[in-house]
């Protein structure tokens, strides 16, 4: 420390904050074809096909999957788009987010 550096109290000290994170949850529903879902994925996820659908089974077989994690910003866009996609299709697909 050189002599003229300002000593920091406790609570002044940087502290180098990671921004919360957020999962992107896929839900099943009895309606969105399987295909489309995976194609989805695919699309706003940039997953590969066989990623995407291990993703898509996993919701059909147990109700909801994790897609991915992100930034709340960016976890909001992604599932709005994706619930657009269903949306314009008249699709029920439903993604939501959730506070690691
Ligand atoms: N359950 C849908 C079907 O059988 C497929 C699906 C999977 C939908 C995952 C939504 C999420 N066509």
């Amino acid at each position: 420390m050189s002599e003229t550096e300002t000593i920091k109290r406790p609570e002044e000290k940087a502290k180098p904050k990671r921004p919360p994170l957020y999962k992107v949850i896929l839900l099943n529903d009895d309606f969105t074809p399987r295909d489309f879902v995976t194609k989805v994925l695919q699309g706003v996820f940039r997953m590969s096909e066989g990623e995407a659908l291990g993703v898509m089974l996993t919701a059909h077989q147990l109700g909801a999957s994790v897609v991915a994690v992100f930034t709340r910003e960016i976890a909001e866009e992604k599932s709005a788009q994706a619930n657009r996609m269903g949306q314009d299709e008249g699709y029920p697909l439903t993604f939501t987010t959730e506070k690691e």
